[in-house]
């Protein structure tokens, strides 16, 4: 049974405040603080279970060994030796934000009846264009079933962000859908992350029915205004497309676009005299996790608490809910510490339609899973990361043996 499987990355032990990415507002406001890591998996741990207790499966994956030593030493450089912006860039736990880890076309798109995943390249932002090979491996283990056909990055200079960039439209998890690559176009201030050639690339391999793959343009506006990725201004899920007016830089052509391809679509606009732009990114509002709730119960939007806390949002939110629209069920999670540097509920996750008895069980999660990650995190990940601490010998080895510990837990030690 072809089901909506949620991947969330564990937050990492190494989890710190460098600003490292330029064009994402809170990751630039927040460099040079004191991060939480603990606080931190302990949050993301949380929110994973109140989707397990909504009855949604859930699925992990292990934070990346960092600081990345092999990277530096690539660089003509050590841990010890490197500037430090580079030992930034080394010791960054990016990986947390599984939704930039690849693109996924679930099976019934593609013409092999496979689904397919191709690793996001990430090679705009130097913390994250070392990410892949670590991300890949897991992928390989995690759908190592023929059921799957996971595939290797579109090569530099192609950007490529993965599922952050990428909607599907469907009338079930399990139906054919219509696919929908969301590209930016560079020259601004802020670089545009995801290129046409990319999408398109990924689109070829991943055998998808030209007829239902749309590639449609993000808005100079919104990139400009700080969505570094399209899934900070959109989240489809199903029929239903939520989205603010600014996200697309044709809004109607686009629009147009999405109702030829799939007319079921239910457009859910948020206009920006309700919620500007800014409001929007500073919430993250459509950082939100769109799913369909079990029992035919409707949708929920599980959203950062941002999100409540900032009236127009809250008040836009609450009278959609009280009409008919199809998000019935408003579900806050504190996710605070990856908030702070630019990622949300939606980044932290990364969407796979499956069937869950052809995936590596490890990477699965339940309760009593949860429980004892959550008790390896209290006692191995940090308090705390000052940026100075960097630099620190005795905070390497205490993030490496965290990260170990963790893999022993989970029977994943062939990825140490
Ligand atoms: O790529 N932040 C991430 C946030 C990713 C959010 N993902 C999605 N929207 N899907 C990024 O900008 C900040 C790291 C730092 O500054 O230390 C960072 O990488």
């Amino acid at each position: 049974m072809l089901t909506e499987i949620n991947f969330d990355g564990i937050i990492g032990p190494t989890h710190n405040y460098a600003g490292l990415s330029r064009g994402n507002i809170a990751s630039a406001s927040n460099a040079g603080g004191v991060s939480q890591p603990r606080a931190a998996a302990l949050q993301g741990i949380e929110k994973m279970c109140h989707t397990i207790a909504l009855g949604l499966p859930q699925g992990l994956f292990m934070p990346l060994d960092r600081p990345d030593a092999p990277w530096l030493e690539t660089l003509g450089t050590s841990l010890e030796g490197a500037e430090p912006h580079l030992r930034a860039q080394a010791w960054s736990a990016s990986s947390m934000w599984a939704a930039n880890a690849a693109t996924v076309s679930p099976a019934p798109d593609s013409d092999d009846g496979k689904c397919h995943l191709t690793v996001a390249n990430l090679v705009t932002m130097p913390h994250r264009s070392h990410e892949w090979p670590g991300t890949l491996a897991q992928l390989r283990l995690a759908f190592a079933d023929p059921a799957f056909a996971v595939h290797g990055p579109v090569p530099a200079p192609f950007g490529d962000e993965g599922a952050a960039n990428h909607m599907r439209l469907c009338d079930g998890h399990g139906s054919p859908g219509v696919e929908i690559f969301v590209y930016g176009l560079g020259g601004g201030r802020f670089p545009a992350r995801q290129h046409l050639d990319a999408s398109k690339a990924i689109a070829r391999k991943h055998r998808l029915d030209p007829a239902r793959t749309l590639f449609i343009r993000q808005s100079d506006t919104a990139i400009q205004g700080g969505a570094f990725h399209n899934d900070v201004v959109a989240v489809a899920n199903e029929r239903v497309l939520f989205t603010h007016e600014t996200a697309f830089e044709d809004r109607e052509g686009a629009h147009a676009q999405i109702r030829a391809a799939f007319p079921e679509v239910e457009i859910v606009e948020v206009p920006a005299s309700a919620v500007s732009l800014p409001e929007a990114i500073k919430s993250y509002l459509f950082n939100a996790q769109l799913v369909s709730l079990p029992d035919g119960d409707g949708m929920g939007l599980v959203l950062p608490t941002e999100a409540r806390d900032t009236r127009p949002v809250w008040d836009w939110l609450e009278a959609h809910v009280a009409g008919n629209g199809p998000i019935r069920r408003l579900l806050p999670v504190d996710v605070r510490q990856s908030m702070a540097n630019g990622g949300g509920p939606a980044c932290l996750r990364l969407r796979v339609v499956a069937d869950p008895a052809r995936i590596d069980s490890r990477f699965l999660a339940d309760a009593a899973k949860l429980d004892r990650i959550a008790e390896v995190v209290t006692r191995h990940w940090p308090e705390a990361i000052a940026p100075g601490d960097l630099a620190s010998s005795a905070l390497t080895a205490e993030v490496r043996s965290a990260r170990a510990a963790l893999l022993g837990a989970l029977d994943l030690a062939e990825l140490a």
